[in-house]
Parts: structure tokens; sequence; C-alpha cells
């Protein structure tokens, strides 16, 4: 693993560094409060090829590979981890659309994520009753004549009420993982329904909906990948997902980090600036240290995904580590700033509620053990 950033990687990290400095992070707390969806932000993000990073150019992607996703999504979520979010499921459902596809698809889906006509893109998986498993899920697809009824609802949807373009799951041959079928549809297809907004502790101006499917019909050649390769699709697409939330813990936590010695350096308590006093010095070191190795396994994570070797176990690695890690700096950065970081004239109260979640979406800590038991498993049979 080459730890020298390529020309490409560097110029995809500027180029989100720079956007996510001047354009994002000045709004990231107004759109925090006012729980503000910036549809055109995401246009804006789409026309630097940060909707596509890893897709290839011939379908509007900059063809830059994972790693600079990761730096992409690093930069981006050291800004506002509420756009980071949306960011990543889109690049994840572009991804998706693009390996699974077939060339219609990928000319008429792919082409709209990237370019960002479709705005942003939804991963519409999870269910009330079926998240860490989602084979457990209830919705339904019916296959009649050239068309497919869906019924059924999901929740916790990312970007659900802006998203162009979704990918929905749903059983087309009974319960069980290999029952399940994977399909696009479009923003505004007759019989989606779009539930209420979320009102989340964190990543609030990331918008979470419920979706119900009330007989949407899609038509036939909407299905992605083959019929019953739903759950295999859904695993391969965390997988790769799974880097984009490790590399949003790290941004969060390096701007947690970065926060914390600001402050350190400015404040003063008996006489001399905080920092200076070992107890913060020790939590301060803990935490750069902390972030460079879930920095590490990340890039690791990414560095095979682009080798084509296997990358799982790593990505979920990655994301257990990165997200655990990001909760103690968090939580770290808040006590460094003492009764300011409690309250929002500081982001670091910001981070610290946007970092939550990172345990739990995209596979939990504990759905993430298993993945990497399994795999480590896997190496010794
Ligand atoms: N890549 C390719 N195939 C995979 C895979 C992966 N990463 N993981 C599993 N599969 C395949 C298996 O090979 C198996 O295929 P066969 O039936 O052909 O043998 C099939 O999928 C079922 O695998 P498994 O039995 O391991 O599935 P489980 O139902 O036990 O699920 C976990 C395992 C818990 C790991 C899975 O359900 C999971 O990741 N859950 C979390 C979901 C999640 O992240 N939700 C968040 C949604 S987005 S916020």
């Amino acid at each position: 693993m080459n730890l020298e950033l390529t020309e490409t990687q560097t110029l995809i990290r500027d180029t989100a560094r720079k956007f996510a400095r001047e354009r994002v992070a000045p709004q990231a707390r107004k759109f925090d409060k006012e729980e503000f969806f910036s549809v055109e932000l995401f246009k804006e993000l789409a026309s630097l090829g940060l909707m596509g990073v890893n897709i290839p150019g011939q379908y509007g992607g900059a063809e830059a590979g994972t790693a600079s996703y990761a730096l992409a999504m690093m930069e981006m979520a050291a800004a506002c981890a509420s756009t980071s979010v949306a960011m990543a499921v889109t690049n994840m459902c572009g991804e998706l659309i693009h390996k699974f596809g077939t060339e219609a698809q990928r000319e008429k889906y792919v082409t709209r994520i990237t370019s960002g006509e479709a705005v942003v893109g939804s991963f519409a998986l999870s269910e009330s009753h079926a998240g860490s498993d989602p084979r457990a899920m209830r919705t339904t697809a019916v296959r009649r004549g050239d068309k497919w009824v869906i019924n059924g609802s999901k929740q916790w949807i990312t970007s659900g009420a802006y998203a162009g373009v979704m990918v929905v799951w749903a059983l087309t041959g009974g319960q069980g993982n290999k029952g399940i079928s994977a399909f696009i549809v479009e923003g505004g297809t007759k019989g989606l329904i779009i539930g209420k907004h979320e009102d989340k502790m964190g990543l609030r101006a990331s918008n979470t909906v419920s979706l119900t499917f009330e007989d949407m019909e899609l038509p036939a050649e909407n299905l992605l990948g083959k019929e019953g390769d739903g759950f295999k699709l859904a695993m391969i697409a965390l997988d790769g997902g799974r880097i984009g939330i490790a590399s949003q813990a790290c941004g969060v936590a390096r701007a947690a980090l970065e926060a914390s010695i600001r402050y350190a350096k400015d404040r003063k308590a008996f006489g001399q600036p905080i920092g200076e006093f070992q107890g913060l010095r020790f939590m301060l070191a803990n935490m750069a240290t902390e972030l460079q190795a879930a920095e590490l396994l990340t890039y690791r994570a990414a560095f095979l995904k682009d080798e084509g070797r296997p990358f799982t176990r790593e990505a979920s690695m990655a994301k257990l580590y990165a997200s655990e890690m990001s909760n103690r700096a968090v939580d770290k950065a808040v006590q460094i700033h003492g009764g300011y970081g409690y309250i929002d004239e500081f982001p670091v109260e910001r981070y610290f509620r946007d970092a939550r979640v990172q345990t739990i979406y995209e596979g939990t800590s504990e759905v993430q053990r298993l993945v990497i038991a399994r795999e480590t498993f896997k190496l010794l049979d």
C-alpha cells in the first residue's frame, strides 16, 4: 500500500477541501439549526465530480478510485457531516447501479446521479423491524405483465424526500436472503409516498424519511441485477458504504481535534493556556493517535477495493474502529471545551451529535464485529 497520494488523489482531496472549507463549512451551523437541505449545494458537488468519485468518466464520474473518494469524504465530513452523508449515499447508489446495472440503466441512471440531475441518491433497504437483519424485510414486489408492483415501507431513508434515483429492496421470492431483489426507483414515481421528516439528534441538515409504496408500478427493466440477488447486492454495496462512513467518522474526529487544539491554545485557566496542562495534552495526543490509526484502516480498505481484492473485513474494521474513535474524540472535545462545548457557540456540540449515529448506521458496531469475526474465521478455514 502506497502512503504517498497520487496526483489524482491529491487533486480530488484538494478540490473537496476547498469546496468544503469555502462553501460548506460557513453554512454548516445554520443548515443544522434550520434542518436545511441545500439542493444547490449537491448540484455543485456533482459539478465537481464528487457525486461519482469512483465511477468511470464515460458515465460522468471522476474515475478517481476509492482512496480518492475516502479523502473527499473526510474533507466534506470535517466541514459538515450532514452534507457528507448525502454525498456518501449518492456515491454508493451510483456505484451499485454502475456495477450491477444493464448498459441502459447505467446510461439513464448513473449519469443522472453523477451530473446532479438526480440531486442525490437514496438507498432504501431498512424497514421499521428490519435494520440489522434486512432479510426480515416485508416489502414485496410482484410481477404483473411487464411491470413490478411494489407494496410496503422503508424506514430511516437518507435523502428520501429529495432523491431523483433510489435503489429499493423488496421480496420477490418469499422471506429469506434468496427471495430479495433490488429495483431502481425514480423520485416522484406514482405510489411512492414520502413520510415525515425525522427529528434527529444529529445530522439535522440531512433529510431522513420513511417511504411507503402503495401499488407502486415499475417497468420490468427497473430490476437491478438478477431476481433473487438483491441481498448480495446490498451486502456488496454496504462493504463500500462502510468505507464512506469510516471516512466520515475520520473527518468529524479531525474537526473535533482541530477545534480542541485551537481552544486549548486560546483558553486560559490558572494563569496559563489550558493546552499547557498535561491532562489535556494526553487527551489530545490520544485523539491524534487514534485518528491516524482510523485513517490508516480506512485507506487500507479503500486500497484493497481499488486493487480489486477482497475488502469486506477491512471495510468493517475501518467502520468499527473509526466510528467508535470518532465518538471518543467528540466526547473529549466537548470535555476540553468545558461549558462552551455544551452550547452551540462552538462547533463541537454539533460534532458530538453528528458522530453518535456513526456506530449505528451502515451496520452497527455489533454487525461490524459479526462480519469481522466471520471473515477472520474464514482466513483459517
Ligand atoms: N459480499 C458478498 N456477498 C455477501 C456478503 C458480502 N459482503 N455478505 C454476505 N454475503 C452473501 C453470503 O455469501 C451469503 O450468500 P449465499 O446464501 O449464496 O451463501 C448471503 O449473502 C447471506 O449471508 P449471511 O448468511 O452471512 O447473511 P446474514 O443474514 O447472516 O447477515 C449480516 C449477515 C448481519 C452481516 C448482514 O445482515 C448485515 O450486514 N446487516 C447489517 C445491514 C446494514 O448494514 N444495515 C444498514 C442499512 S443502511 S443505513
